[in-house]
């Protein structure tokens, strides 16, 4: 059955507070928004309290553990909302607001390019507004994303290189951006976005292609290990490039950036703050992700074919060994194509790791192989 938690309502929040000091996160019942409350319950002595929206089908899957956490609450929250974002504000007059919430997904927002828009700037708007009246020393992180750099310009990219995104989605949050460094430079807040390359974890959403793999690898093993045949694992471009990291290590990484040292200064003076890149310096294409995915279940396939044609089928010694059931593992369906693609990323995080002492603990292979074990899992294997 889902599992739902009661989301309160700011005023009867407002109860569970008194004096306590309050760290505000949004996207908790996704990928980063749950871990950020993990990491701060573990590493800080703060109450936390979780913006979640209200849903027709309940699942807060990823807070599940957290339901009778005395430290943690939900409160109402929507980034389309200026009034109860002002009202949050007011009432919880957080230490720090967390921003994970968004229209995440790259390829739906060519589909809703005004909701992706609302979220994620206009939302952004809403926050900075609400502090800036509310709360102007609560300190303020906005996610940002390597998909503003789109259409790469160099390689591999840093802090400085420029905006060239190629969604509305990576449009959405370099617009964010400006608007965070605006807020910073006129009102004098500590309000940062930091620029993270693809992470990913147990708790990624199933559409994104990392869990789509290894999710499909997981059924594709049970069909496999029950002699059954199976639906191959259906993908768009698997020769674009991505920077993968583990979620479990970037809200550190997070967390470092809104607790810089040189920043704790006086508040008459502007403060100094920098933005960071968080990656892991390595890239991958779909393609090899798919290899390792298989090799963590302990099947092994290869490529063969160009473009649409593409597959990824068992090994020939591991086809014998399977057959009848034996046939392709992954198919190209064009229909998974974006109208325009991020080629390349690779980030180069050297200033995060000097300056934050930063540095990503789990390795790409690692990473593969904990998504895939843990979905093996969740079906029983
Ligand atoms: P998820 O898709 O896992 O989570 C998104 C969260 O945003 C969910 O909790 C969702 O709630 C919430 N949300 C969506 N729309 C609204 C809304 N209108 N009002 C309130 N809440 C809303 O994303 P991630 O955890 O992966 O990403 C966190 C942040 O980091 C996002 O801003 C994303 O754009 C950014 N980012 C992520 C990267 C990654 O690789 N993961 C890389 C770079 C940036 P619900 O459950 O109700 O849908
Ligand atoms: P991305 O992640 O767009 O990088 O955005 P996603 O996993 O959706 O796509 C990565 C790459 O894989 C290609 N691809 C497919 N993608 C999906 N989702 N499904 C498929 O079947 C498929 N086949 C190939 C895509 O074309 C793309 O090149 C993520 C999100 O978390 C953003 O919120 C975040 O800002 C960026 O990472 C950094």
């Amino acid at each position: 059955m889902k599992f739902f938690m009661d989301i309160l309502n700011i005023n009867d929040v407002e109860s569970f507070i008194k004096d306590k000091k309050v760290v505000f996160v949004t996207g908790v019942t996704g990928q980063d928004g749950s871990f950020m409350v993990d990491y701060l319950l573990k590493n800080t002595d703060y109450f936390v309290v979780g913006g979640a929206r209200r849903l027709s089908i309940k699942n807060h899957e990823n807070i599940r553990h957290l339901e009778k956490n005395d430290r943690f609450k939900l409160v109402n929250f929507d980034l389309s909302d200026a009034h109860s974002i002002s009202k949050i504000v007011e009432k919880l007059k957080p230490e720090y607001f967390i921003n994970l919430a968004a229209q995440t997904f790259v390829g739906s927002s060519w589909d809703f390019p005004a909701q992706t828009w609302e979220c994620n700037t206009t939302g952004v708007i809403h926050i900075l507004e609400a502090i800036r009246q509310h709360k102007p020393s609560c300190r303020f992180y906005n996610a940002g994303s390597s998909e503003e750099y789109g259409n790469v310009a160099y390689v591999p990219q840093d802090e400085n290189h420029p905006a060239k995104p190629r969604s509305p989605y990576g449009a959405s949050k370099s617009a964010a951006r400006q608007l965070v460094k605006v807020y910073r430079e006129s009102y004098n807040l500590y309000a940062i976005q930091g620029l993270l390359f693809n992470h990913e974890g147990t708790r990624r959403g199933e559409e994104f292609v990392t869990r789509k793999i290894t999710k499909g690898v997981a059924r594709i093993k049970k069909a496999i290990s029950e002699g059954k045949s199976f639906e191959p694992i259906e993908l768009g471009n698997v020769k674009a490039r991505r920077d993968w990291s583990d979620a479990e290590d970037f809200v550190d990484g997070i967390w470092k950036m809104l607790n810089q040292e040189k920043c704790r200064v006086d508040m008459d003076s502007n403060m100094k703050i920098e933005e960071y890149v968080l990656s892991s310096n390595e890239t991958h294409t779909i393609a090899e992700f798919v290899w390792y995915a298989f090799k963590a279940a302990g099947i092994e396939g290869a490529w063969h074919g160009e473009a649409e044609a593409a597959e990824f089928s068992i090994s020939t010694k591991d086809a014998i060994k399977y057959e009848p059931v034996v046939s392709v593992l992954v198919k190209i369906n064009p229909k998974f194509y974006r109208p325009a693609e991020v080629d390349l990323l690779l980030g180069d995080s050297t200033k995060a790791r000097t300056e934050l002492k930063w540095e990503p603990k789990t390795l790409f292979e690692e990473l593969v192989e904990k998504m895939v074990v843990n979905d093996l899992k969740q079906i029983g294997l």
